[in-house]
Parts: structure tokens; sequence; C-alpha cells
């Protein structure tokens, strides 16, 4: 299946958000990946042992993790938007060994560090022995005698390294993501199925062809650029993109101006962000060439009718196939989804498993609920890219996926199948968000407000967005024997984004004096839902107060932030 691609091919076309490019070729990419390796050997890094990659969009991510599989080293790249807490938490879950990081990035216009946020994490982090720092943006850094400049080491190390060979079911990488309860989960993948079926799916959904230039948009802290920026496109010899910055620094048609720039033919993006560019009008892309385009991807979260519609005639160009991607941290790769040129499409249906997988919708009782009914999506056979575990915590692994009916792997998705056997997801059916794609669980919002000295209690939900799929609305009681001030909202919201990531900020918080809960002291959040999406009230007959309600409702209309 994968071409014999020869040394001189390009492997990554990188563009940096200031305009600054680089061209990696494959013989560049195996010189670097060696000379990578070699330094992480010379660290103490042995296989096995884990590595924390906490960079921005730049090839070096790529290199990283690349030199880590190269030695047997277990990766856990963490998105470089997230806060130093977050970052605290998986390096101490994973006992990471080294962190690979940058002084900071070019985003919207401008250099953002990193370094600091790694400097603090590391210093309550024993397990790290050494930080190594690659040099993106020149920032001033403080230092620390843990630290090593990447170009003072992997520069000057020995291009020739001797890849060992490890079993197919040597853990490759760990990556975090959100479950149902306030800690992330650490998603243990191997190496043989893994890369059997991220290169298959790049292959076969993508319609690879040698002179395709491919283009991911996603960040390499997310699945999606696991799978399909590093070792789908890589292992089958693809020629790609790798773009740093936002979609509009430093003007709206950037990403149409790269595609034409690069010529690139196949686009992989998420609906959040085809939504974007609807709002910021068709005249945009129309002032770039995008005839290059050939076939467009999307994955993340369900693309609605108007937006699969709107991205085939506006991007591409009325006639191109769209591959709606369903799958998972979890799952490893793709799972559902149309196959170019043998599956006829519906807007806003990922359609059928892909060869192989063997997918279901049931009831509550496990039942199969056949065409035109809907219940829960389950996946009925493992598959090569499965997840084999939760990083230690076996228990977790078993009570997430396993325990509703141990004959399937639950999902955590709501799903119709219609008349034609096509599969439409419907959302989360758990605790868990969608924000523009990325998973964030509500108690994991719920632990970072109580966490402030200001808050009670709080609850949180996902409310429907017109933009980003799911939007945070929190509920929120305040402590009466604290001062609040004018600001708390303000300062509730900068809470949770030092405790997480900008990306969990609530859209809104709402200050109310009290939370519906049922008697025996469940919050509804179906209640709360019902409030943040402005939808009259459902049945309050379970509530241990129902006059509660009334309270939140009024509260509505001067909490809003
Ligand atoms: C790849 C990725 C997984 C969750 C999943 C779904 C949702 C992903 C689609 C989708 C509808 C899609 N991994 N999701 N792709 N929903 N259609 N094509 O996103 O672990 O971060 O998220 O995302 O809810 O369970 S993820």
């Amino acid at each position: 299946m994968s071409p014999q691609v020869s040394g001189g091919k390009v492997a990554i076309h990188f563009e940096g958000e200031p305009g600054d490019t680089r061209t990696v070729t494959y013989a560049d990419l195996q010189e670097q990946v060696n000379k990578a390796a070699n330094v992480l050997t010379d660290l103490g890094v042995r296989a096995g042992d884990r590595v924390a990659i906490y960079l921005p969009m730049i090839p070096e991510a790529a290199i990283s993790m690349l030199a880590c599989a190269r030695i047997g080293a277990v990766h856990s790249v963490v998105f470089g938007g997230f806060s130093a807490e977050a970052l605290r938490s998986r390096i101490d879950d994973a006992e990471a060994k080294l962190v690979i990081t940058a002084d900071g990035g070019y985003r919207r216009g401008s250099p953002a560090v990193l370094k600091p946020a790694v400097d603090e994490a590391v210093a309550q982090c024993p397990s790290v022995d050494n930080v190594l720092v690659v040099r993106r943006t020149g920032q001033e850094v403080a230092w620390t005698d843990k630290d090593l400049w990447w170009h003072e080491t992997v520069d000057a190390a020995s291009p020739d390294h001797s890849a060992e060979a490890f079993d197919s079911e040597h853990p490759l990488f760990i990556l975090y993501t959100s479950g149902t309860t306030g800690k992330p989960k650490g998603i243990l993948h191997t190496t043989g199925g893994y890369l059997t079926q991220t290169a298959y799916t790049h292959y076969n959904v993508f319609d690879l062809k040698d002179g395709d230039v491919y283009w991911c948009t996603a960040d390499v802290g997310w699945v999606t650029g696991h799978s399909y920026i590093v070792y789908g496109p890589l292992a089958n010899g693809a020629t790609q993109v790798m773009y740093e910055g936002t979609p509009d620094t430093p003007h709206k048609g950037r990403w149409w101006e790269i595609v034409q720039k690069y010529g690139v033919s196949l686009l992989y993006t998420a609906p959040t962000a085809i939504r974007t560019f609807m709002k910021w009008g068709n005249d945009i892309p129309a002032q770039f060439d995008l005839s290059s385009l050939r076939l467009l991807g999307s994955v993340g979260e369900p693309i609605n009718p108007e937006a699969w519609i709107w991205y085939r005639d506006h991007i591409g160009g009325g006639d191109v196939p769209i591959v709606d991607t369903w799958w998972q941290t979890e799952t490893g790769a793709m799972m559902i989804s149309p196959l170019p040129g043998v599956t006829a499409c519906k807007p806003g249906s990922a359609m059928r498993p892909l060869p192989g997988i063997s997918a279901d919708v049931v009831d509550d009782m496990g039942e199969p609920v056949g065409p035109g009914g809907g219940g829960y999506l389950v996946l009925s056979k493992p598959w090569p890219a499965m997840l084999r575990g939760i990083w230690g915590d076996d228990q977790r692994y078993k009570d997430t996926y396993w325990l509703r009916w141990p004959q399937y792997y639950f999902a955590g998705d709501g799903a119709k199948y219609d008349q034609d056997g096509a599969i439409w997801l419907l959302g989360r059916v758990d605790d868990v968000m969608n924000v523009s794609g990325h998973r964030i669980s509500t108690t994991e919002v719920e632990s970072a407000l109580v966490s402030h000295p200001l808050v009670a209690e709080a609850a949180v939900v996902g409310a429907t967005d017109e933009m980003t799929g799911q939007g945070i609305v929190a509920f929120v009681i305040l402590r009466s024997d604290m001062q609040a001030g004018d600001d708390a909202v303000a300062q509730l919201r900068q809470h949770v984004s030092q405790e997480i990531g900008p990306i969990a900020k609530p859209r809104q918080i709402m200050l109310v004096a009290e939370l519906p809960k049922t008697r025996s002291g469940k919050i509804m959040r179906r209640l709360l839902r019902d409030v943040a999406e402005h939808r009259s009230l459902g049945d309050v007959t379970t509530l241990a107060d129902p006059a509660v309600m009334n309270l939140i409702s009024e509260g509505l209309s001067h909490g809003d932030d």
C-alpha cells in the first residue's frame, strides 16, 4: 500500500504564522528524527519511558514524536493551549522523564510564550530530569539547570541512528482526553495495529495519490494531529502542509491563500472552522484559486447539512466528495466514514462503518434498534487501532467502556440509523461537552470553578452554540461569607482559563442562589440545559424544591456575561 518514497519528496511544507516557511523532505525528516533520537538516548530516555511534548505547530512536534517512537519511548503530547496546571497533572500522571517544549510560538500576530508554563509545571514534577527547548520566537526565557536548547543538542548530534525493533503491542503514546470525571484519562495506544489503521484509512478515505498535497488543520495536541498529521500521512509518504497559526492572521483569507500557494488537494478540518468561514462570508474564499482541492474532510463534531453544503460549494467548487469521518481518541483512527467514489453521501451523515469495522446503534437494553431507530452508538468487534487501556487505571477503563454492555465498546455518542442504514451522529450522551471539536468534561470545569475561593457550588452544562457546536454555561453559587466584587464573573472565567486553558473558559456564568437537585441530591443538568438554551422547562416534578427553577430563570436575565 505505502508507495516507495524517495528522500527528496517533500514531507512537510511548513508555514509559520508570520509567513516564514520551511520545506522538510523525507530525507531531512529522517535525519532530524535520528538526531533527536540520539539526544533522547544521551539524556537517558529508554524504551518504555514517558516523554511529554508541549510544542506549537512546528515540524519539531512531529520530529519529537517520531524520535520517541524510534527508541520505543512513549510520548504524551499536551496541547500548547493548555495551562501550566493541566500540563503539570499530565506530566505527573505519566511520570514523564523529559519534557520537549519551545520558548513560544506565534499566535494571532504575536509571539506567545510556552516555557514559563513548563517551568511552573516542572517545578512540581520530580519525575522530570530534563527539558529540551526549541527556539522558535527568540523571546527571553528563564533557564534552569534541567534545560537544554534543541539547537545546541539536536543540531549537533550524529545523524546516524539504527531504529530499534519492538513488539507490535509496544506502547506508542498516551493522549489525555476528557471523560465524565474531573480527571482527564490517559488513553494508551500501541504500535502495530495503530499504524496499520491510521495508514489504511488515510490512504483510502482520502483516496491518496502520489501528487497530492494534503493539509489537516488540527493541532498535534489532539488525536487528529497524531493520526492524520504524523502517523497516517507520513507512513503513506504523503506531502503535507503544516500551518502554525490562526485562520484570521493577518487576514481572514489566510487558509485559502495557503491552499492556493501550495496547491492543496486534500483538506481535512472541523465543522466549527467551516461555520466560522460561512459567517465571514462567501467573498473571502472567492478571492483565491481553490481549484486544486479535489476532496474535503470533516472531523470532530457532527456537521450540520448547511455547513456541509457550503463547504462543498464555496470551498470545493460544488463537485468534490466530502468525507465526514467519525472516530475518537479511543478509536485511534477513523471508524465511520464514506469512501470517496464508493459511498453515496447524505449531507450531515458519516454514513457507514469502514471495511472491517462493526458499529451498531442500540437501545438501553443493548438491543440493536434497526433501520429508522435511534439510540447509542456501539462498536461490536475489536479494531486494530483500538485503545489498549487508560494509563494507570484499569478499573476506569472497564467502567467507562465496558460496564453498560460487556459485549460492546460504548462510544458515549447518541446516533440514529436511517431507513437506508446510514448513521447520523447526534453528539455525546454523557457529561462530555464538545466545544469547537474539543472534548471538555462538565465535571472538569466544575472542579476548576469550585477551586476558586469565591465559589460554594457549581454546575456546568454544554448548551447548543451556532458557531462552536456547544458552548460552556456555568451556574455558580457564591460563598455567602466572601465579599464578591462586580467582576466576580470575569474573575471566575479567568480562573477556569488558568486551571484548564482558554478553550474551557465558560461562554456564560450565571450567579444563582440555588441549583436544581433531585431529592437524592443529584443536580438536574437537563433543566439547566433548558435554561441555558432558553427553552421552556421540562418536567420539574422530581425536584426536591420546584421553586428553585423560578429563581434560576430569573437569574438568567441579569446573570449574563
Ligand atoms: C477525532 C476526535 C471524539 C468525539 C466523538 C463524537 C465527536 C468526532 C465526529 C463526531 C459527529 C463526526 N476525537 N465526533 N467526529 N461527531 N461526527 N464526524 O474528534 O476524542 O477528540 O472526540 O467527537 O462525539 O465521541 S475526540
